[in-house]
């Protein structure tokens, strides 16, 4: 029987995962006639129950081989896989005879599948006795594993996703889940309606998740501390505290005396709003916190948690229907990650790198020749090491850490002076990738086969539809390559993934005597036929009990069985506002974009959403500084400098400014936001504090600005620039301090057409020029300059590659073809002005009537926040008048 058959109605879909975010949501996968991919929602998946987002609607746009890796290259010279595994294992093997085995690391990614991390881990823990193995979770999750140990006494996440849909009250701290997590909004919205679910944001910046809620406390940065010891306090001053929960708990009193002496200062909230919020929480015992990277990258994200936790534990609102704390991952094997002991400081199974007992365990389970026995570098002291030499050979795998890391620039300068550093990607020129010795093609999603967990403890299988290309191998095949050659052979002896399933499982067992929480016992022995067959199941997995939520029995993990609550004091970010850098930067998401966009950038569809770097501002603000919209700024801080759109908006408070994350070299070099970003972290956790780095902004003052379509890629070499894909070819945006002597020709240059036909135009008065290139009458390419920032129909300009398109020059639409503005839908291409019109003249007055008149909103529903809020402005525009 064909895999599909077991589990299919319809024969021709595949059973996976979305790589995305860690809702971690069913898909229905199929190849289709042109070779391509069709993608629908998993209906039985009980993560999404059929929806999909954006991101995750748009798969079938990214799966190409655009840009991919397709085979071994050794100083940018394709290579033989032997050729390039005998190297990669010879490099280690060396290091590690001559400086020991502290001397190398490897850098991985909550994005790998749980098999490829077991490896991982195998090796380095066990083979090589490092622990020198951290991942981009460390930027991710971190505070909130840090959390959950201090409280719980191990790393679980009580709730599940069907919490959000039986609580009365939802609270959103430091997480914009309408944009990150779009699917589990989407659930939430429908509650809502259903049975009038409240919502509270707490979140320095006005965020598409305020959109359907009923308060947004909008706290300075960082106070997040201040505020939940407030709402401590006011737990036991309004009788909240449940008693006899506490005799399962540690630590209330300290806890509560300091949370008392806690002034809401920090926050700068009106204490009315403080109130209300307190007030909502106290009244509504079904009330979840979720929480996310608002919370956890900080110098005091642990803290932040424990604060959070702390509230839960003294009213015993934890692990029942409706109601716990929430920390939502990121990546969508965040989970997997922790599981398997992908951190520095963690072992395999929840198990303690520590703790004698659980090595011993783990090392006999392994038949490993040795074990660390000390906690590894985490992310941002690895690199450290690595830039001082003390690390001399790096493996980097699923990550793009010359991008995302803080203080970015000297972590590639670390990454480039590095004796030896390995890439394993599917993207051939990645800003990490283009510094390594070595980089090795891995298969992607949708080639690749294994588990992950989501979110709420749910494991999911990833699937495979299509070969890989080329040559790329999966991610544990190339690991096991190489252990094979440093003399590992029998341990790293893998034929399929579910072998390494089962061992993992098989150690799951053999933990049980440690009484961890995790426990996949049921699962031991698993067949191909059973793990092929594998449903979505939520741990525990045993004879004894099977998912469900945790700890409302009062039964915590630390020695003793109870929980702890934790004094915990509020800090302010590590990085003080100074006249020399008097701006905080706030950074995050956007919601068409994953990360550093090497697959969502793939999209046009996605693209076309926010198609380029940017930062927001506050009018006043803008205006002390002389800045106005659409202005380029500079922003400096002590680590670097950036330069990106402005946008003037109230949604940030003052002195916040705030930019998104995604650009890099290879889509906007000058708006890589990570290079301004200070590398402190959380003492604890060692989370760096990427949300709360300081800056000073001014306006760019470019000679020229430039707008460009074509239909082939562009290569720009100007200041600045920023790049997105469309459907007919590329957009980008241009600026630069020196005008060149003769456009026409740069433009031959940019777009490299050294011979095509082309029309210019050009007012040396007003030092504007446009010029368009042709090919037997369809446009190839078009340029716009003008020494302010370009007034032209961008989204209209942004279709005409290919097309005839005579009257491009005008830069506008023809007048009987109106102008959709920038799209919202981007499931059915719907523009601002195509909506807002639509609510004008046919008086449309929801979300749902304008997805009747338009469908816009119908499909993934990620937009229709955006569009409620649109909705919103005019109405409260036309009550104004
Ligand atoms: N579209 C999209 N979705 C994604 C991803 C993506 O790249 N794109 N990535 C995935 C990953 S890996 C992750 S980790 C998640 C992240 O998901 P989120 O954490 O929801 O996303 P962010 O935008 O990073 O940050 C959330 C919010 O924290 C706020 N914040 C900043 N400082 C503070 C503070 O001091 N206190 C509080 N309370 N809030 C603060 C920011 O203003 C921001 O709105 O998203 C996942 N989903
Ligand atoms: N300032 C600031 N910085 C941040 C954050 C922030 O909020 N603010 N957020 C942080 C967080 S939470 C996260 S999670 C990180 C994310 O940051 P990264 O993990 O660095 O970003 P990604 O773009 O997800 O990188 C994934 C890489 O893996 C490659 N890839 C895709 N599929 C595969 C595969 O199957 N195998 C292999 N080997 N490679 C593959 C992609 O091409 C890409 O190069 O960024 C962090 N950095
Ligand atoms: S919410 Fe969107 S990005 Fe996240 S798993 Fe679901 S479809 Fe993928
Ligand atoms: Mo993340």
């Amino acid at each position: 029987m064909s895999r599909e058959d077991q589990f299919s109605d319809d024969q021709t879909w595949t059973r996976s995962t979305c790589p995305y975010c860690g809702v971690g949501c069913g898909v229905l996968l199929r190849r289709d006639a042109e070779g391509g991919v069709e993608v629908k929602g998993d209906p039985s998946h009980p993560a999404n129950l059929g929806r999909l987002c954006s991101k995750g609607s748009a798969l079938g746009e990214t799966v190409g081989l655009e840009g991919r890796l397709l085979a071994p290259r050794i100083h940018g010279i394709n290579a033989s896989w032997d050729n390039a595994l005998d190297l990669v294992a010879e490099k280690f093997s060396t290091t590690i005879a001559e400086h020991g085995p502290d001397s190398v690391a490897f850098y991985v990614s909550g994005q790998l599948l749980t098999e490829d991390y077991y490896v991982a881990n195998k090796l380095m823990k066990g083979f090589i006795g490092s622990a020198n193995i951290d991942t981009n979770s460390r930027l991710c999750m971190a505070s909130s594993v840090a959390g959950h140990k201090r409280a719980f006494g191990t790393d679980t996440v009580p709730g599940t996703y069907e919490d959000l849909e039986q609580a009365d009250l939802v609270v959103l701290v430091g997480s914009n889940l309408a944009w990150c997590h779009p699917v589990l909004y989407q659930r939430l919205m429908v509650a809502r309606a259903e049975r009038g679910t409240k919502i509270v944001v707490i979140d320095p910046r006005r965020t598409a998740s305020c959109d359907g809620a009923d308060l947004h406390l909008p706290l300075r940065s960082g106070s997040d501390v201040a505020l939940f010891n407030h709402l401590l306090a006011q737990i036991d001053a309004q009788g909240a505290v449940e008693a006899d929960f506490l005799n399962n708990v540690d630590g209330f009193d300290a806890a509560l005396s300091t949370a008392k002496d806690a002034s809401l200062d920090p926050t700068g909230l009106d204490a009315d709003l403080v109130q209300a919020f307190c007030d909502m929480w106290i009244g509504n015992p079904k009330v979840v916190t979720i929480y996310s990277q608002g919370v956890n990258q900080s110098s005091s994200g642990a803290d932040k948690v424990n604060a959070i936790l702390n509230c839960h534990l003294a009213t015993g609102r934890i692990g029942l229907p409706g109601c716990g704390p929430f920390s939502v991952t990121g990546q969508p094997n965040a989970m997997g990650g922790r599981e398997v002991g992908g951190l520095a400081n963690m072992l395999a199974n929840h198990l303690d790198i520590e703790n004698e007992a659980h090595r011993d365990l783990v090392q006999s389970h392994w038949n490993a020749p040795t074990i660390a026995t000390t906690q590894g570098l985490k992310a941002v002291d690895m690199f450290e090491a690595i830039h001082a030499g003390k690390i001399k050979a790096l493996w980097v795998i699923h990550t793009n850490p010359a991008v995302t890391l803080p203080d970015a620039g000297r972590v590639a300068e670390a990454i480039q002076n590095c004796d030896f550093t390995v890439v394993s990607d599917i993207t051939a020129t990645t800003d990490t990738a283009r510094l390594a010795d070595v980089i090795l093609p891995a298969s992607a999603w949708g080639e690749k086969s294994g588990t992950v967990t989501n979110s709420d403890r749910t494991i999911s299988r990833q699937r495979s539809l299509m070969p890989a290309p080329g040559q790329a191998r999966a991610d544990w095949k190339i690991l096991c390559d190489v252990a094979k050659r440093m003399g590992w052979a029998e341990a790293f002896d893998y034929e399929t993934e579910a072998d390494i399933f089962r061992e993992y499982t098989a150690l799951s067992t053999a933990a049980r005597v440690f009484g961890k929480d995790l426990d996949l016992s049921g699962w031991d022995g698993m067949s191909n036929a059973d793990y092929d067959a594998l449903r979505p199941t939520r741990w525990p997995i045993s004879d004894t009990r099977q998912g469900g939520r945790f700890f409302a029995d009062g039964q915590f993990f630390h020695a003793g069985g109870k929980a702890k609550m934790l004094a915990v004091t509020h800090r302010a970010p590590a990085t003080k506002r100074a006249p020399k850098y008097p701006f905080r930067l706030n950074t995050g998401r956007i919601r068409d974009q994953w990360h550093t966009m090497t697959r969502t950038g793939l999209s046009p569809r996605l693209s076309s959403h926010l198609a380029e770097p940017f930062v927001d501002i506050h009018p006043q603000d803008a205006e002390g500084l002389g800045i106005t919209a659409a202005d380029l700024v500079q922003l400096t801080s002590p680590q670097g400098q950036s330069i990106l759109r402005a946008r003037i908006t109230t949604d940030v408070r003052r002195g916040d400014v705030f930019a998104p994350i995604h650009w890099t070299g290879e889509t906007a070099p000058s708006a890589r936001i990570d290079q301004l970003v200070a590398p402190f972290v959380d003492p604890v956790s060692g989370q760096p504090e990427s949300k709360a780095s300081v800056v000073a902004l001014a306006p760019y003052k470019a000679a020229w600005y430039g707008f460009a379509i074509c239909a082939e890629d562009l290569d720009p070499a100007c200041e600045y620039w920023a790049r997105a894909r469309t459907q007919q070819g590329w957009r980008a945006e241009l600026a630069g301090l020196n005008a060149p002597a003769d456009w026409e020709v740069e433009a031959r240059k940019i777009f490299n057409l050294p011979e095509a036909t082309a029309q210019v135009m050009r007012d040396p008065a007003k030092g504007t020029a446009r010029i368009a290139f042709h090919d037997e009458g369809r446009l190839l390419a078009a340029l716009f300059v003008a020494p302010e920032p370009v007034a032209v129909m961008r989204d209209y300009l942004a279709r005409l590659p290919g097309s005839e398109a005579a009257g491009v020059l005008t830069g506008r639409a023809p007048l009987d073809l109106p102008d959709p503005g920038p799209v919202l839908c981007s499931c059915f291409s719907v523009g601002i002005n195509t909506i807002l019109d639509a609510i004008e003249t046919r008086g449309l007055m929801t979300v749902d009537a304008i997805g009747e008149a338009l469908d816009a909103g119908t499909n993934c529903g990620s937009c229709r926040p955006e569009i409620a809020d649109l909705l919103a402005r005019v109405h409260m525009a036309e009550a104004a008048e």
